[in-house]
């Protein structure tokens, strides 16, 4: 799903109308929800959305705001023939697609010379990820490029074999799920050519790095690597070409998927990270300490003769030595004991079973987790904007931001993984409201545009709850983890209780006439979050927040996958708050144009505005509805702009465009 915030794509730049380019087949159910007759009805706006699926239509608008329904099959609409299709056509010209809103989101960038940004969200498995290397297909295909950008072109693409290698896995939800957030930026040239580009990872899962639950996999990048590597590469790793080998790759029991083939995968990567830029000696590294991560998993410990703690594996730690290039015996002893400074003195002590084995665990997950970050650093290294290279780029450059990030969830047990995630999923809500129904009705009002205000859910109360300074439970916890004494889960617990006992969106097992709620269990709190209620067992939130662990996903049915589900989809039809959305757009206008664009596009409709309107900009605009016979109800002149209430007013006077073609011709050829 996306949004621009501002306006509709039309905006500012015309181009030939293509009516007919939309088919019957198109047309199917609206194609925009505001044309919804029974626009309030939640019913009709999922049937709408069945019907389009049905006909394989998986793309469906709610003004500029596009909803995108996962088809889990190709679909063959992202052919390069399509991408011509969707280049310089507005939004109600074409059937909706995912390229409409690129091309409509560059087109805003390089008309009003503004930054953009693109938001993708949804549930777990809803198609985020791939919009996104959609849209970046779409830019790297049709914005123009010269041999030496075509270098930054093909790295813009092939930094996401590489980065979903290392930070996708399978899941029960998403054979591809991402486990980090991402948020790339692309840099485009005063000629639209992209110049450059930037990635900020957060939340990578780690925890997936030891353990995985049943039926999911560690991150794509082991099972490639023991699937595709050379026989040479692997004797020389000291692995061997079989998964279950591996504690940390069995734990899920499942190191093959029928819809991965991790060999070609491998070779997809290897043939990326060359592209990309990493030196052959780079390669090497980053595969030594894949390498590493494996052996550690398989580095077991047992009792010595003298009842020590000790390892039991030594072809593991001779060949870790090797592959991380540390003194064996040095590793030997960190793996076993603890370095404690009492008394201003460094003392070591062993470690016991439980505690040699948890350091081990941490001690591959932050390898990893470094490895990752260094990853996306030589990435960014190599999209950086070179100003010496691309001279003639000096000067003007905009930005077009994709952002793909977790959707909100709710599992039996939820913890401290679900807390992030949907603490996340409010803030962008927060952003959709600000963006979306807030600025909408703020721009009513500016324009001087009578306006009856439509009420929403204002879900900042939750985040407030959630990040407010000292009283807001993220405070309360970092509070907790850094006061001396005793701290624990429960303490935690009781703070929350003490400090937000009473909001109306928090809620624990204590009722105020001192009897106990049986919903909420004594070491849970629940929150009220904007899309449904949530029981948060607090059970290491201390640790994890100290430790930054986040998301682990619990879930067991997916048969959520393969067909039209009609409660999941009512589900995120609700969450995502597009029922509200559709009220600000419908009780709304539709679309909105500056006069002068307005009149520019149809003056030559009517001949007291044609060629040229002398006057007001305002009186021209109002001579020319009136000549086209525009309804009082349909429209509003606001200070700058014309509000049009339906899609289909315009439409109509799009078609009467189209039958004055030959006329047309002079107004379109305008801005590119
Ligand atoms: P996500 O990013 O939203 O989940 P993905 O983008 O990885 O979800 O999509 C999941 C799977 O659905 C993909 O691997 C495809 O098989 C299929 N799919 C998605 N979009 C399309 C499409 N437009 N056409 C055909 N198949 C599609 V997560 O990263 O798990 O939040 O955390
Ligand atoms: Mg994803």
């Amino acid at each position: 799903m996306r949004y621009r915030g501002r306006d509709l794509g039309g905006e500012g730049r015309v181009h030939l109308v293509m009516e007919s380019t939309l088919t019957a087949r198109d047309r199917v159910g609206v194609q925009d929800f505001v044309l919804l007759e029974n626009y309030t009805s939640e019913a009709a706006f999922i049937e709408n959305l069945r019907r389009r699926f049905g006909e394989n239509l998986i793309y469906t608008y709610i003004g500029s705001v596009l909803v995108s329904v996962n088809p889990n099959k190709d679909l063959e609409i992202y052919s390069k023939a399509h991408m011509e299709r969707y280049r310089g056509v507005s939004f109600y010209e074409i059937s909706p697609h995912i390229y409409a809103v690129s091309d409509n989101t560059y087109r805003a960038m390089r008309t009003e010379r503004r930054d953009q940004c693109i938001l993708i969200s949804g549930e777990s498995g809803a198609g985020k990820t791939e919009v996104s290397k959609k849209i970046l297909q779409y830019y790297a295909t049709t914005c123009p490029v010269t041999d030496h950008l075509s270098t930054l072109r093909d790295r813009l693409l092939q930094s996401n074999p590489v980065l979903e290698a290392f930070g996708n896995a399978k899941t029960l939800r998403n054979d591809n799920s991402s486990r980090f957030g991402k948020y790339m930026d692309v840099q485009f040239d005063f000629r639209g050519a992209p110049i450059g580009g930037h990635i900020l990872n957060y939340l990578l899962e780690k925890s997936r790095v030891v353990h995985q639950n049943h039926g999911e996999r560690n991150f794509h990048i082991f099972y490639q690597l023991l699937e595709g590597g050379e026989q040479d590469l692997l004797s020389k790793l000291g692995l061997e070409r079989n998964a279950q080998k591996y504690q940390y790759l069995v734990k899920g029991c499942c190191p093959r998927v029928s819809s991965i083939n991790d060999k070609n995968d491998w070779r997809t990567v290897r043939k990326a990270l060359t592209v990309i830029g990493f030196h052959e000696d780079e390669v090497e590294d980053l595969l030594n300490i894949i390498a590493s991560v494996l052996h550690l998993g398989n580095t077991q410990f047992g009792e010595g003769k003298n009842g020590e703690n000790q390892i039991t594996t030594e072809p593991q730690l001779k060949y870790l030595s090797k592959l991380l290039g540390v003194d064996g015996a040095a590793l030997r002893e960190a793996l076993t004991h603890k370095k404690i400074t009492a008394k201003g003195e460094e003392m070591i002590s062993p470690l016991s079973f439980e505690q040699a084995v948890a350091a081990r665990d941490a001690l591959a997950k932050a390898v990893y987790g470094r490895t990752f970050t260094w990853l996306v650093v030589k990435i960014n290294q190599s999209l950086a904007f070179k100003d010496d290279v691309y001279n003639s780029s000096k000067g003007s450059s905009s930005v077009i931001g994709l952002l793909d990030i977790y959707g909100f969830e709710v599992f039996q047990h939820n913890s401290f993984e679900q807390f992030c995630i949907n603490y996340c999923n409010e803030k962008l809500q927060q952003l959709f409201i600000e963006l979306t129904l807030k600025s909408e009705q703020e721009e009513y009002e500016a324009e001087g545009i009578t306006w009856e205000p439509v009420k929403y859910f204002d879900n900042k109360i939750i985040c407030d709850l959630v990040e407010g300074k000292h009283k807001g439970l993220i405070s309360i916890l970092d509070e907790e983890c850094l006061r001396p004494g005793e701290p624990s889960d429960i303490s935690f617990l009781e703070k929350l209780e003490d400090t937000l006992g009473g909001h109306a969106h928090f809620v624990t097992h204590k009722l105020s006439n001192g009897k106990t709620r049986k919903a909420v269990s004594r070491e849970e709190f629940k929150l009220i979050h904007y899309a449904g209620e949530v029981n948060y067992s607090v059970n290491g939130f201390l640790d994890k927040n100290k430790d930054l662990l986040y998301r682990n996903l619990k879930e067991s049915d997916m048969s959520p996958l393969w067909r039209f589900d009609e409660a999941l989809v009512r589900h995120q039809v609700k969450y995502l708050g597009l029922m509200e959305n559709l009220r600000v757009r419908r009780a709304g206008f539709a679309y909105r144009r500056h006069y002068e664009t307005f009149l520019q596009r149809y003056k030559s409709l009517c001949p007291r505005t044609w060629p040229n309107w002398q006057g007001r900009l305002a009186d021209g605009v109002a001579t020319l509805v009136q000549h086209l016979g525009y309804k009082p109800e349909e429209y509003k002149l606001g200070k700058t702009k014309i509000f049009i209430r339906f899609p289909k007013t315009l439409f109509s006077t799009e078609d009467s465009l189209e039958a004055r073609r030959p006329a047309l011709v002079l107004t379109l050829q305008t801005s590119w």
